[in-house]
Formats: C-alpha cells, structure tokens, sequence
C-alpha cells in the first residue's frame, strides 16, 4: 500500500483528475441521500457507477456490484481483478465478498482462479447456493456454471510447478520468502440507498507475492467488510494480516452501534490495534465507514490515504484526516 505509485496509475489518471476535487473532509449528508463510499482513489470509478445505478433505480446491492465490477475489469490498478498482483508463483488468486443490508445475507470467493468478476461469483454464492462462502476450485466452478465471466486457467498448470518444484529445489525457502510480497490494494466499496437500506462489497487480488492459498481479510466476513442494515457498514483495505485478527469492519459497526461518528469508529480501531501491535502504527491499513444516516469515515495508519465518495453530487476524491497518534 504506497500511496504514492497509486495516485500515478496511468489508465485511471484521465478519469481520476475529473473526478478529484480536493483533500478534507468528507461532505455532511442530508438524510435522504445515497452515498457510496470507496477505497482509493480508483474507488472514484466504482462510486460514480455505484450513484448511475441508483439513480437509474437500481438497488443499493445493485450498485455494490456494479461498481466494483467496473473497478475489477479495468483491472489497471494493479490489485483488482486478474490484472492485479500475481502470487508467489506468478498468477493472481482473487478474492471477494458482498453483504446485503436487507436480510443479513453475504456470500464470498476466496482464493479463485481466473473469474473475471470475482464480486459477481460472490453475488451468485450469495443468491443462487445455501452456503456463504466458496473457495479455490469449487468457488471457480460455481461461478462459471452460473454464468459469471471465465478465462481458461491451462496455462497456470506449468507456473504452479514450476513454483513447487523450485521450492523444493531451494530446500523449500521459497515458500517462506514468498510474503510479505511488493504491494497490495483492494476496492471495498459501501453504499447506502435513498431508502436507507445498505450494501457492501469487498474484490483484491490481495497482497502480491503471498503464498498460493493464501487468504486476506477481503473475503472475510467481519474483516475486510461487514454491512448491518440497522447501524452501518465498513469496509477495510491494506495488509489483510493486520485486518483480519481484529474483526476491524465489525468492529467498526459495532461503535457505530454504540453511538459512535463512522469517523471515529475508524479511527477509535485503528488506536485499538496500533496499541496492541508490536509495530505500533506501522500497519499499513485502512478502514472506511458509512452509517444507516448516510455520514462517512475513514481513518488510515497511512497519511494522507486517499478515498472516494458520492451522494447526489459526482464522485471526489478525499485523503484521511491525520490521526493523532495515542
Ligand atoms: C489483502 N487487504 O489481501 C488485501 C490487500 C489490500 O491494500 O487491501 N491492500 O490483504
């Protein structure tokens, strides 16, 4: 997570520079509104599908998918999609998650080889099995025999041994070398509908270099996401390992439910581990925040993280308030 390399991505800067308006705090809502609330400054692509959905009648689950579908095809950020970042062995794994307010119902892939809308399989885990979350070849399998885009994966067959066999060549260091990897990003994006009812979503191709198999808190229920219809939801981006101990997004809701500002839900989190964590602030993660009113949060170990929101006005792009460190 460098902020900096991030806010140079080239296929997104033409669509970035219209949509960025400047650095401060995030817009105070009027309580009838649908906000969309997104991680980086790429999340600026998914809050503006996000806000055409809803106003074209669309729900906010609608929206959550949408949205990050567009995010994971320009698959230009480097960390989303099967453009994001390869594993140890040199092809992405992705990831994936999404809640619906309404209902309490989720459904998650983790670990899946070549779908191109890992949040789209996550959406037909969700509606179409009577399990929450799939992984690996099952969850590829699923996704492709409901319809959800495909590539061939043949081809990964000769990377996975090589890898294996350079592994055991190496007395097995490789696999202990293969993380902490070079980078990682992930589009978590929440929305709340005029309604008030909420959605959320979470896609990564997560941290690159990890270990084949290897699982963040993105398609983790709790961690990377977590949506209660009846209080908020939260999302988080950053190294997962840092993320998923904590529960962070539920968490988060759960201050929001004890009366908690989405602002310092975030940020009352972010202490809570930076305490508790050996290295302190140097955590590499960030948490975003949206409540049943429609206000927003966001709080990073990072300064100046970038994030996107929207309501009725088009999408900017925000950085997190410095924190004052405990
Ligand atoms: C992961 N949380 O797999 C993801 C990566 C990420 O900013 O969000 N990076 O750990």
């Amino acid at each position: 997570m460098v902020i900096p390399r991030r806010c140079r991505v080239a296929s997104l800067t033409v669509v970035l520079t219209s949509l960025l308006a400047c650095a401060g705090p995030a817009p105070v809502p009027d309580a009838a509104q649908p906000v969309a609330i997104a991680t980086w400054p790429f999340g600026a692509l998914a809050t503006e599908r996000a806000r055409e959905v809803l106003a074209g009648g669309g729900s906010a689950l609608d929206a959550v998918e949408q949205g990050i579908r567009v995010v994971e095809a320009a698959s230009s950020d480097g960390s989303v999609g099967l453009g994001g970042r390869p594993n140890a062995a040199g092809y992405p794994q992705l990831d994936a998650c999404i809640m619906d307010g309404p209902g309490h119902r989720a459904g998650s892939v983790a670990g899946v080889e070549g779908i191109v809308h890992p949040i789209s399989a996550a959406r037909r885990v969700m509606e179409d099995s009577k399990h929450v979350m799939l992984v690996g070849e099952g969850a590829r399998w699923f996704a492709i025999e409901r319809g959800v885009e495909s590539v061939t994966i043949d081809d990964l067959a000769a990377k996975k041994r090589a890898w294996v066999e350079g592994a055991a060549a190496r007395g097995g260091r490789a696999i202990h070398d293969a993380f902490p990897g070079d980078g990682h990003d992930t589009i978590a994006l929440l929305v709340r509908h005029a309604d008030g009812t909420l959605a959320g979503g979470c896609s990564t191709s997560g941290a690159g270099n990890k270990l084949p198999g290897r699982v963040g808190d993105s398609p983790i229920l709790g961690s990377g996401l977590y949506v209660d219809d009846e209080v908020g939801a939260a999302g988080a981006t950053g190294l997962g390992e840092n993320v998923m101990r904590w529960c962070a997004s539920f968490l988060i809701v759960e201050l929001m439910r004890s009366g908690m500002h989405p602002q310092a839900a975030c940020e009352e989190v972010l202490h809570r581990i930076a305490r508790a964590d050996p290295r302190g602030y140097q955590l590499d993660v960030c948490f975003i925040a949206l409540d049943k009113q429609g206000r927003t949060g966001a709080a990073a170990s990072n300064q100046g993280f970038p994030y996107a929101v929207a309501s009725r006005r088009p999408s900017e792009v925000l950085t997190v308030p410095p924190i004052t460190r405990r």
